[in-house]
């Protein structure tokens, strides 16, 4: 592999901020070859900025809560997992015992805690011998591509998403090997390919929507979706429709023009969204036409239905065959988790499972005699097939346990509330609760009905502590929308009498006698 810094007329030119001058000095990807070197000389002799900003680009992140033990992020286009892929996860982070462990992400994605920097070049190899990888995942890259979490089982799909989130990764990353025409971005890339018409995935940097034109099939392009502190926006159609076999040169067409133009002095500014914004939406479609060649017009993306809940046995759209959606409290896996998630995934399934945005897993391929043994399993017990409303809805970012930027714990909490506010409440369906411990809103907090975002509060006693904000409002349903502010500065200790006042009020929860 050829690595080159992206030294570019445009940007080259222009004032950079710190971390574009520590990017244009080295590129993250160049800190491959030097992975045995780290691993053996240990992090507290590493270059800080090799340790604390370029191992990113490998998926590893130094953590300041728990310094030596580091964050593995992977890539897992479209959240497909074999189960022998599932295993070498489980393996991989049981080494590390307590302070071993996997969360499931926002992005249909792994996270493995604990790890050792020792440990990374051997962790390395086995992802990629398992087909898994970590390139890329974190800062100014091309992050994992989401997709639709039923992709080739949904009775509903229009296109099975999995060859293009596939093609579309291994485009972004040259085949997971690393791929410097697009390792430094003014900031992160989210790309994800709808497949259904309850699939909106309206909060990425590019959305492809599978739309017919004249009785063929291609992708409308949706693009300029963010959550952030600076703002929350889903994407917005660029009138643009292009066949299957064009994905990935429009995409490259899109992130070059804002690679090369976008914000590299103020780093809260470099977000596509915001590039979209100053240049002015048609004037960044007509450069892209001057780049690719004359586009087509969108005949029209059609949203009709609200996202359906994945939990419980559904059919899958081969007839006799069912999916089983299983739901993991706010992500958390342990590695024994994963190993059994494997072994009912070969039990019961056809030994592949799927992740969900919500953090949530799917089972493929179950018989109906094997639905009802699955049943019986005491996996169940752990992961439920039909969750409570709230506990069901509950979506939780990493919080204070590893995260430096965390104001409020979120899992722990969020665990806590949805167990009581089901105890206490029915509630007439599943209800959308995103927690995000601090204004990055990696929970998600503006998509959801109800959205708790960390924030400092005084409590009666005037302590400053721990709080949220909450919005509500926030759907991907037919008619989107991005949550609006409803209360500020609730103090953490309160949130539990808030959300249920709240779900009282505007979501019909009643009081359970
Ligand atoms: Fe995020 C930074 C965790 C999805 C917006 N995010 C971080 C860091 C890396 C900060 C850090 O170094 O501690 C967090 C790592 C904490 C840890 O130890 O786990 C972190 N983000 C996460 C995850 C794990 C949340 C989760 O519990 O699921 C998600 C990993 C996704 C993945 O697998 O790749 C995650 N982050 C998101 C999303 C949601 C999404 O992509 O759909 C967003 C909002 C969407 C967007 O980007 O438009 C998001 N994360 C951010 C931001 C704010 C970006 C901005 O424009 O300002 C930051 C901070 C930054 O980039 O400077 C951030
Ligand atoms: Fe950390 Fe804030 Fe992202 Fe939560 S939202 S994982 S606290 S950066």
């Amino acid at each position: 592999m050829t690595i080159k810094n992206q030294v570019n007329p445009y940007f080259a030119e222009k004032k950079l901020n710190k971390i574009e001058k520590s990017k244009l000095e080295k590129d993250g990807l160049l800190v491959g070859s030097e992975i045995e070197k780290f691993a053996k000389i240990g992090w507290e002799n590493m270059d800080e900025t090799d340790l604390k900003l370029r191992l990113k680009w490998y998926g590893m992140f130094w953590r300041p809560k728990t310094p030596g033990k580091f964050m593995l992020r992977l890539r897992i286009p479209n959240g497909v997992l074999t189960s022998n892929q599932i295993r070498v996860v489980a393996s991989i982070v049981e080494r590390y015992g307590e302070n071993g462990s996997c969360d499931i992400t926002t992005r249909q994605n792994l996270q493995l805690r604990g790890i050792l920097l020792c440990d990374l070049p051997e962790i390395l190899r086995r992802l990629r011998e398992a087909g898994l990888s970590s390139i890329q995942s974190g800062f100014d890259n091309p992050r994992n591509v989401t997709g639709n979490p039923l992709a080739g089982i949904d009775p509903n799909e229009i296109v099975d998403t999995r060859p293009y989130t596939t093609k579309l990764q291994n485009f972004l990353t040259n085949n997971c090997e690393g791929n410097s025409e697009y390792s430094n971005l003014p900031r992160k890339w989210n790309t994800a390919v709808a497949g259904s018409k309850d699939n909106f995935l309206l909060h990425n940097d590019i959305v492809f929507h599978p739309v017919e034109n004249n009785g063929v099939m291609g992708f409308s392009i949706w693009i300029g979706g963010i959550l952030s502190p600076q703002m929350n926006a889903y994407a917005f159609p660029m009138n643009v429709w292009v066949l299957p076999d064009e994905i990935c040169n429009i995409l490259d067409t899109v992130i070059r023009l804002w690679r090369d133009n976008g914000e590299r002095e103020k780093r809260t500014k470099g977000r596509f969204r915001m590039y979209l914004d100053e240049i002015g939406h048609e004037e960044f479609r007509s450069q892209v036409e001057k780049l690719y060649g004359t586009l087509t017009p969108d005949p029209g993306s059609i949203f009709e239905n609200s996202p359906r809940s994945h939990f419980g046995i559904n059919q899958q759209k081969q007839a006799g065959l069912y999916f089983a959606g299983i739901h993991v409290p706010v992500g958390r896996l342990t590695a024994e988790d994963l190993q059994d998630i494997a072994t009912a995934s070969l039990k019961y399934g056809n030994g592949e499972i799927r992740l969900t945005e919500d953090q949530n897993i799917i089972i493929t391929g179950l018989t109906s005699e094997k639905v009802e043994e699955l049943k019986t399993d005491t996996l169940l017990q752990r992961f439920p097939l039909a969750p409570s409303n709230i506990s069901a809805g509950t979506v939780s970012c990493t919080g204070n346990t590893y995260c430096s930027f965390a104001l409020t714990n979120t899992k722990d909490q969020a665990l806590k509330a949805a167990k009581e506010l089901d105890e206490e409440l029915n509630l007439p369906e599943e209800i959308k609760v995103h927690w995000t411990g601090c204004p990055n809103t990696c929970g998600q907090a503006y998509m959801g009905a109800i959205g708790l975002t960390g924030t400092k509060a005084k409590n009666a006693e005037g302590v400053m502590g721990e709080g949220y904000t909450m919005t509500i409002g926030g759907s991907q349903g037919r008619n989107p929308t991005i949550g609006q502010i409803y209360r500020k500065a609730i103090p953490a200790a309160e949130i539990k009498t808030a959300l249920k006042e709240v779900l009282i009020s505007k979501f019909g929860a009643t009081e359970k006698k």
